[in-house]
């Protein structure tokens, strides 16, 4: 069923504490952590709790929840006080997604180019 937790998921095991993470912030519906292998000073994770493959499967499904991501990610960059930040949705495998669990990166803490590439 749409949402429900999937075994082989690494992020689903992060969201039952069966996978140790650095959690930095928890909602209801939401939980962050830091990124294992961090690309800025600040490289933190925002998921749903609950399983969508990606950040389209997610707003369609469930647009609220989408939202709590979004606003999650403010919440990250007030804690670590940055005054700018990127939030970065990899989305398929071409786009360097890996994990397909959705994810929002958080990553700031350092100037950050345009283009990414
Ligand atoms: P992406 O490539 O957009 O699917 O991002 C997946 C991110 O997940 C990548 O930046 C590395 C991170 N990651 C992978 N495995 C683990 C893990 O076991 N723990 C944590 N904290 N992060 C992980």
């Amino acid at each position: 069923m749409a949402g429900e937790p999937q075994d082989d998921c690494l992020f689903c095991k992060i969201v039952a504490g069966h996978v140790p993470a650095t959690i930095v912030r928890e909602t209801e519906t939401t939980v962050a952590f830091r990124d294992i292998n961090p690309q800025a000073p600040t490289h933190v994770l925002i998921i749903p709790r609950a399983h969508y493959k990606d950040a389209a499967a997610l707003a369609t499904a469930e647009p609220a929840l989408a939202a709590d991501l979004l606003r999650e990610a403010q919440a990250v960059a007030d804690d670590e006080k940055l005054d700018s930040y990127r939030v970065v949705f990899n989305t398929g495998a071409g786009a360097g997604q890996t994990v397909f669990h959705t994810h929002a990166h958080v990553l700031g803490g350092r100037g950050l180019e345009w283009p990414p590439g």
